[in-house]
Order: structure tokens, then sequence, then C-alpha cells
């Protein structure tokens, strides 16, 4: 495990009691929990955007599955990318809205032209690509 290490950081009083304000909403107990997930929120983010290192995330969909031909195209989509597509889960809302989740892990690139293409087809009403790490970099 990696050694904990104190910083200072200096910004003005007005910032630093609407931060505090804000992460006392979202329940932290601490400012540096809550600088520490704002540092790895902005690494995995920088990992997404420019390197080729193994990601993973998921996609949650929400459709239509009485669109023509919508079922039959997303699970094409799914079966070309199964080397990346880990998990699904399936809900059937009511009659006619489907809700998955996608578990996936791959290349930052691959995973977002998996997700381009299924967020594109029509019939899918709501989507979002929740992008996390494998884990191994991020340290507590
Ligand atoms: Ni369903």
């Amino acid at each position: 495990m990696a050694k904990t290490v104190r910083f200072s950081v200096s910004i003005s009083s007005d910032l630093l009691e609407r931060f505090d304000h804000a992460i006392k909403e979202r329940s932290y107990g601490s400012r540096s929990k809550a600088v520490r997930d704002m540092i790895v929120n902005f690494l995995i983010e920088r990992a997404w955007e420019g390197s080729d290192e193994e990601v993973m995330g998921s996609l949650t969909i929400l459709y239509d599955h009485e669109v023509k031909g919508l079922v039959e195209k997303l699970l094409d989509i799914q079966h070309e990318n199964r080397g990346i597509i880990i998990s699904t889960m399936h809900i059937h809302v009511d009659e006619r809205n489907c809700m998955e989740i996608l578990a996936v892990k791959g290349r930052p690139k691959e995973i977002r032209n998996l997700s381009d293409r299924i967020l594109g087809c029509k019939g899918v009403k709501h989507g979002k690509l929740v992008m996390s790490s494998t884990g191994k970099e991020v340290t507590c």
C-alpha cells in the first residue's frame, strides 16, 4: 500500500467555503477524501482520453424493444464486441421498455466506439457510459 502524504493547497477562502459546503451535502467526512476522489476522477478521465491502458466501465441503456430490428441490432453489436463486454444485465422495465447494463473492459477507444454504436441505435431512448478503472493504478 502506498504511503499517505500531506500537502497544502492555496485557494481563496470563498472557494474553500463553497467546497466545504458542497462536500458536506455529499456526506463526505473529510476534505481529504473529497480531494482524493477528485484526483482519482481526474486521473481516470485522463486515462480514458489519451491512453491505451486497459480501463473498465459500464454502459446503461434504456430502449424500446418494440422498435423494429432494434433487439437484433443490439445483439449483433454485443456479439461482435464479446471480447470487451464481460457481463450484461437485462431488466424488463414494462411491456415495451428494457434496461440493459453492460460491464465493459478494454481499451478506451474500443469501449467508446461500442458505446457510440449502441447509443446511436434508433429506439435507444437514453444511455450513459460510466468510465471507471481496473483499479490497478488507483490507490486509497
Ligand atoms: Ni426486456
